[in-house]
């Protein structure tokens, strides 16, 4: 592991540790749950106890008698308020409280607002509510069988059908097969699993009767989304919302969306003239928020017989749940997943995707996950696998034949996606060289021979982050343009407004460096303001790790733009024109006369004073900036992962993992290796740990850290991490985002390294000790349902 020298604050890019961080370990972070307002009622919310089932009556006077209840507000009053059903980003609608039917076990049927937690939730016990259960569908490869019940007949629907969508060349991928010498194919699922950041999801809703104006504090990584949405739907006009997020205690993408709960605190609110906090348990947060993947996948690769990758065709089958969608570019159905021809250079690729409705908690794209390109890496790096051991190839040579060359770049990928740069060959040697892979070979065949089980899994990645280029993608019809706004005091200190959102991420050192780095400031004299509506610029906040391509943008433009007001400024102060300035390590210096120079203190202190500028030029140094991003960056990386496997139990040990990535110029490199060591956990618990799996019935059977099992450091090793750094010719620091690649690009180098060490084609996430000795065995399981 890296240590970083975090001693002296540097002026601009370099490691240095956390602002954040002495209010954290102090215990002085403000979270969702710290704050209470003058007044402030709780609220509980009643869950349906089945997947699938038609709402007979809601008897809601015993507890509206209760005591300590202000308010009982279910389905139907929603629905007197035209707010029963909320749209989803991704062109579907969602129960706010359910009316007609319930469609998941867990969904929304009734609010409770009470003087505290606990009265809200005793009084949940006094809602009577009759059900008329249905049977449910629950395994997505029936959702579109002819018998199969209808979940959505809300939309009229007739089927579970909700799209069908495709990308690539058909013809020419098949013309490509038809000419190939090998062909191997994989039917691969990507079971459903959960963000589960620490803290769970909340909002405290608070309307002011007599100014109108609604302030909502919520954990959210957007908020300006959410302020656009709450207007949207609720038909508050956008400058009478503020929306404030307060620390986040992770999001991992579960805090993108907009759960029904902040709808209903927003009603509740507005019913009782008071604030309204909900906030989720554990269990609702496993049961009811966004969940990720569910991709059944059939994929096939053809190739020569010499080895060179000639084309991808893949059919999906994508569970959505009962409503589609908290969070999905809403061009691209499928998300991103279509980038599934990875880091090779193919002639041809194909996808076609299905999504379906099925009894199961809605969502389906967020969890660290670049919108599906988890599930295309891991498709595209498990077929290389199958192949190289179908043809006994050794994957990472086969890779390296195959990877997109560095001259090739700007690359454009056989599905039209243009990849920014990068040097793959480099970046998967360093790999290889860091884990001294042949040594590695050498002692699996000495294992081998004694009946040791070691294992050695590759893969490589390509991710697609910043989101986005407004061709390929938008929120609710908003391009995603990212705001900055730089003020800088007459002192020389300096705040940055901005639109995205640190959930943990470091933000407020980050992109204090970046101010640095353009401006010869410390960053401890940088102020970073997120979180806020009121108090920051437009834009469409933090996921796909989109905060250092676009917001990281927007800084060190916005950031140009104030040393160029600062050059006018200096230009007055010494007497010279503008050109004949040099800006040197933080100093406008005179070109030839060093000696004549000023700093951006006192070039601050200049314009606010009463120093004669040039004709028409402003004081003072405060500019904002809006960036549109002209296309994703794409870091990449290559992961060494080496496994043990008890050949008695199934129990795999992670010995090594070695990762290199390349995210482009890097602001602070311990932050980045940071989200490395946390992505590389995230891929450990998917592949050996997390799933969450429903019975015939549609019960969750992961509603507790009991049964949905999250990494620890007890699983990891210490992690081994290289670099290699090809900028981003786009982006106006040369940075790539970094944040979701290690979630991305490990959970296929742990399935490759354990199949690797238990000679086993293929066999589903997560490799639990029962599912790895099931494999030997050669009869692995469906991990998504407890029946197979
Ligand atoms: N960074 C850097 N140099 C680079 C790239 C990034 O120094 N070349 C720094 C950034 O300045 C930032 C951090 O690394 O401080 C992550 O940057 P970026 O890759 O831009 O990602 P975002 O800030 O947009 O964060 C979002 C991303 C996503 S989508 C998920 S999901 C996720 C992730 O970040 N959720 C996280 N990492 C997380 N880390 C924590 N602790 N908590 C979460 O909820
Ligand atoms: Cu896809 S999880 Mo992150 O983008 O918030």
């Amino acid at each position: 592991m890296t240590t970083h020298a975090a001693a002296s604050t540097p002026l601009g890019f370099g490691s240095m540790r956390r602002k954040e961080d002495a209010r954290f370990l102090r215990g002085a972070g403000r979270y969702l749950d710290d704050i209470v307002l003058p007044g402030m009622l709780h609220a509980a919310i009643l869950r349906s106890p089945y997947a699938h089932a038609r709402i007979v009556s809601v008897d809601t006077s015993a507890a509206e008698a209760h005591p300590k209840v202000e308010a009982v507000i279910t389905g139907e009053t929603l629905a007197g308020l035209g707010l029963a059903w909320m749209p989803t980003l991704s062109h579907d609608v969602q129960a706010v409280l359910a009316t007609d039917k319930v469609r998941f076990q867990g969904q929304e049927v009734a609010f409770v607002v009470a003087e505290d937690r606990y009265a809200a939730r005793d009084a949940l016990g006094l809602i009577e509510v009759e059900y008329e259960p249905l049977p449910a569908v629950v395994d997505a490869t029936h959702a579109l069988d002819p018998d199969a019940p209808v979940i959505r007949d809300d939309l009229h629907r007739t089927d579970n059908h909700i799209f069908d969508w495709e990308a690539g060349d058909a013809a020419a991928t098949d013309e490509v097969f038809s000419r190939a010498d090998v062909v191997a194919e994989c039917d691969l699922l990507y079971p459903r699993s959960h963000p589960a950041p620490m803290e769970t999801c909340g909002s405290i809703a608070s309307m002011d009767p007599v100014s109108g104006k609604l302030t909502v504090h919520t954990t959210t990584q957007a908020p300006h989304a959410h302020r656009t949405v709450y207007a949207l739907v609720a038909g508050i006009p956008e400058h009478k919302i503020q929306v404030i997020a307060p620390d986040i205690g992770g999001g991992f993408g579960n805090k993108v969306g907009i759960y029904p709960g902040y709808v209903c605190a927003v009603v509740g609110s507005i019913v009782t003239g008071r604030p309204v906090k909900w906030v989720e348990d554990r269990s609702e947060n496993l049961m009811s928020t966004s969940f990720a993947r569910d991709y059944h996948m059939h994929g096939e690769i053809a190739a020569t017989k010499d080895g060179t990758l000639l084309g991808v065709r893949v059919k999906v089958l994508a569970d959505h749940g009962a409503f589609n969608g908290t969070a999905q570019p809403s061009k691209l159905p499928a998300g991103l997943f279509h980038v599934f021809s990875g880091s090779y250079d193919l002639r041809a690729a194909h996808c076609s995707v299905t999504g379906v409705y099925t009894n199961k908690c809605p969502g389906g794209v967020a969890y660290a996950c670049s919108f599906r390109i988890t599930e295309a890496v891991y498709l595209i790096e498990r077929l290389v696998d199958v192949l190289a051991r179908d043809q006994g190839w050794d994957p990472a040579e086969l890779r390296m034949k195959n990877l997109i060359r560095p001259e090739q770049f700007p690359y454009r990928t056989a599905l039209g996606w243009e990849y920014d740069s990068g040097n793959y060959p480099k970046t998967l040697r360093t790999a290889l060289d860091l884990a001294g892979y042949a040594e590695l070979r050498r002692e699996q065949a000495e294992k081998r021979a004694r009946g040791e089980l070691m294992g050695i899994g590759v893969s490589f990645f390509t991710e697609a982050v910043g989101a986005g280029p407004r061709k390929h993608m938008d929120i609710l019809g908003l391009g995603m343009a990212d705001g900055a706004e730089l003020r800088v005091h007459p002192t020389g200190k300096a705040v940055l407004r901005l639109s995205c959102m640190t959930q943990g991420q470091g933000h407020q050192t980050t992109f204090a460096q970046i101010v640095a780095e353009e401006l010869g400031i410390s960053p401890d004299d940088v102020e970073v303001v997120q979180g806020d509506t009121d108090q920051t610029p437009f834009g469409l906040g933090t996921y796909g790790s989109r905060s250092t391509p676009v917001s990281g943008a927007a800084t060190a433009l916005v950031a140009r733009k104030v040393r160029e007001r600062a050059r006018i400024v200096a230009s007055a102060m010494l007497e010279v024109a503008p050109s004949d300035l040099e800006f040197v390590k933080g100093r406008f210096e005179v070109r030839g006369d060093p000696a004549a120079s000023a700093s951006m203190a006192e070039i601050a202190m200049a314009a606010h004073s009463a120093l004669e500028l040039p004709e028409g030029v402003e004081g003072h140094l405060d500019a904002t900036c809006v960036y549109n991003p002209p296309n994703l960056t794409y870091p990449c990386g290559a992961y060494v992962c080496v496994v043990d496997v008890d050949p008695g139990t199934g129990q795999v040990t992670v010995r090594r993992f070695v990762a290199v990535d390349d995210c482009g110029v890097r602001i602070n490199p311990m932050v980045v290796e940071g989200q490395i060591h946390g992505g590389l956990a995230d891929g450990i618990g998917m592949a050996l740990m997390e799933a969450l799996a429903f019975d015939p019935d549609g019960n969750h059977l992961g509603a507790s850290f009991m049964d949905y099992l999250l990494p620890t450091a007890l699983e990891c090793p210490s992690w081994e991490l290289g670099e290699t750094v090809t900028p981003s010719p786009h982006h106006p620091i040369g940075a790539k985002g970094v944040g979701e690649s290690a979630t991305v690009g490990s959970p296929p180098a742990v399935v490759n390294a354990v199949l690797d060490a238990i000679g086993v084609r293929h066999a589903d996430m997560p490799l639990t000790p029962a599912q790895v000795w099931r494999a030997m065995q050669g009869r692995p399981l469906r991990t998504d349902l407890s029946v197979t």
